[in-house]
């Protein structure tokens, strides 16, 4: 009826009111998001490099340090390409020396690192207490102060000690207080330092990936349930962990402490229908809005979750929903438990809308959605992960208009790729514009940019074969020598410039002539060059010719499809 019809409508303008992002981009043509934009971050802006201890520590056994659940993995599985492990990865534990020299070199404001918790506590808790850890990071955080580095510090990056496995891990409400246990020691023991804590590193991969998909450690294949009771576990852990540092320290420390979430940006098949925005809506608040909406919004699950998962665990004729739920308590607990927001962000996916199967249950097809490549980018090294630049500036938007305009970091941004740098070094120049556009055009509070990696290293179920480093390490030699590489050198004047300022030799081209310029003079010379550069060259127009196409192309576009 007309009625019905009336209200679907009013129905789907109010949707599309909530997907404010993409309607502000749904006009924006493909020429337009490639224009590449000139300016600098602000003053104080905070440059950062990233690693985490699994993936570059090595020293997996020394000085007292306990086996965790990585080391369990790499060393009886073979579903790492060449059997790769940790064991030695970097050897960053023997060679703080050298890392520190390097982000000296590098110019870099703050180091984003993690702490091996079984190399502070072996078994995982506090009685365990193994000092020369201790001393490991004590050594590395001093190190940074003297060279005017902040240190950036994720407490927990997957690396959980094997023995807290042992008795369930994640799946275990007793690990919020055995973290927060571990929390607070390292609070004491390095707050003085430390002014910026990551709480957990992507806890979504930890919950799908560990206990969904199965594919990491700890390996459990449960794809409709345990990533659900796994991921309550994370953010209770998370939001005790933020009262310890709100209550005991932040008073005496002064410093912050977020927790840092992974986000692809999904774009819709189609923007122009509802229901396929709607649906990259939805995949937004599987991913991201899992754990950010009760963190940074009210401490519960958002709507998307709670409908889709409550609905299909109703269809599949269970008792409640596979989706635990919040008390009231526990939502004003878990509410606002994060300084700023952190995120880590590697591609772009496309969605579209698709009734899923009911069997097996599984947090993938409560989506309700098929995701795709974005076709018109390039690649990277690893086949799903493509490089979509504006993707970024759409997440940061969309991160913006949903969490009440948060201050944002980007934690972890970076790519592999198959052997040039250069590509590594166009993946920068396009993601670090985009993300400037989002600051400079769209208003969005960034603070700070972290680039992923600081060298190569152990990269999880890629072993050594997909490399994010913006320093080679010769993983072949005992002395695993590094070497920055063109991308670091390229960071290097990013960081120098704080941004992409407008070169002086292309300024002028924007200014105004004196009053008295001799137009005539100067109409003279050109058509004097272009007669030139036709005779020289033998092309009609210098429009078409390859220098003058090329230099175009580098100044408008991110050049990557371009050279
Ligand atoms: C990052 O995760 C890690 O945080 C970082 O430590 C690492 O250096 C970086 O990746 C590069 O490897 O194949 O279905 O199991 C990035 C986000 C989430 C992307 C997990 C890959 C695997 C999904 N990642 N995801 S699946």
């Amino acid at each position: 009826s007309f009625f019905f019809r009336e209200r679907v409508k009013i129905i789907q303008i109010l949707i599309l009111f909530l997907c404010v992002v993409w309607e502000k981009f749904s006009s924006q043509s493909n020429f337009d998001r490639k224009m590449y934009h000139y300016g600098t971050f602000p003053e104080g802006f905070s440059w950062g490099i990233s690693s985490s201890a699994y993936q570059i520590e090595g020293g997996w056994n020394a000085d007292g340090k306990g086996p965790s659940i990585w080391d369990t993995f790499t060393q009886t599985t073979d579903s790492i390409p060449d059997s790769a492990n940790g064991n030695v990865a970097c050897d960053s534990y023997n060679r703080l020396n050298e890392d520190l020299y390097m982000l000296r070199a590098l110019r870099v404001k703050s180091y984003r690192f993690s702490l091996s918790w079984s190399r502070i506590f072996p078994d995982g808790t506090r009685k365990s207490l193994n000092q020369k850890g201790v001393d490991y990071y004590n050594r590395l955080i001093d190190g940074l102060i003297a060279y005017n580095i902040e240190p950036m510090v994720t407490l927990y990056h997957w690396d959980l000690p094997e023995a807290l496995q042992k008795v369930s891990g994640w799946e275990n409400a007793a690990m919020i207080d055995i973290f927060n246990d571990y929390c607070d020691f390292c609070f004491a023991t390095f707050g003085d330092r430390v002014k910026f804590w990551i709480t957990i590193n992507q806890p979504q991969t930890i919950a799908w990936s560990g206990y969904g998909l199965g594919n990491m450690p700890p390996n459990v294949v449960d794809p409709g349930y345990r990533p659900y009771i796994v991921a309550h576990n994370l953010i209770k852990a998370h939001a005790k962990a933020y009262h310890t540092y709100d209550d005991k320290y932040r008073q005496v420390q002064g410093g912050l402490i977020s927790i840092a979430l992974n986000a692809d940006w999904f774009e819709p098949a189609d923007v122009n229908v509802v229901r396929e925005v709607v649906t990259a809506d939805r995949a937004m608040q599987f991913q991201l809005g899992w754990f950010a909406h009760p963190i940074f919004k009210n401490g519960d699950y958002p709507d998307a979750l709670k409908w889709q998962v409550g609905n299909k665990s109703e269809i599949q004729g269970l008792p409640q929903s596979r989706l635990p739920s919040f008390t009231e308590e526990e939502k004003n607990f878990i509410k606002g438990t994060a300084d700023v927001f952190c995120v880590n962000h590697y591609t772009t996916r496309v969605v579209s809308y698709l009734t899923a199967e009911l069997q097996p249950h599984s947090y993938e097809w409560d989506r309700d959605l098929r995701e795709t490549d974005e076709p018109d980018s390039p690649t990277t090294a690893i086949p799903n992960q493509k490089a979509v630049a504006w993707g970024l500036r759409r997440l940061l938007n969309w991160i913006k208009e949903e969490y009440g305009d948060p201050e944002i970091y980007i934690t972890e941004n970076g790519a592999a790729v198959e052997w040039d740098d250069f590509e590594r070094v166009m993946f920068y120049k396009a993601y670090i514009d985009e993300a400037l556009k989002a600051y400079d055009l769209d208003g969005v509070r960034l603070q700070g940019y972290t680039a992923t990696a600081f060298m190569d290293s152990f990269e999880w179920l890629h072993g050594y074969k997909f490399l994010f480093g913006l320093h080679h390490v010769d993983f072949t030699n005992p002395d695993r020598p590094r070497t920055p590489k063109y991308s670091a050198h390229y960071y290097y004047n990013i960081i120098k410039d704080n941004g992409f300022p407008l070169p002086d030799d292309d300024k002028m081209l924007y200014g105004h002539f004196r009053e008295d310029f001799m137009w005539r003079t100067m109409l003279t010379s050109c058509l004097t060059v272009l007669v030139w550069f036709k005779s020289v060259t033998n092309t009609s127009s210098i429009h078409t010719h390859p220098y003058f196409v090329f230099k175009f192309h580098c100044s408008l576009f991110h050049t990557s499809n371009c050279l």
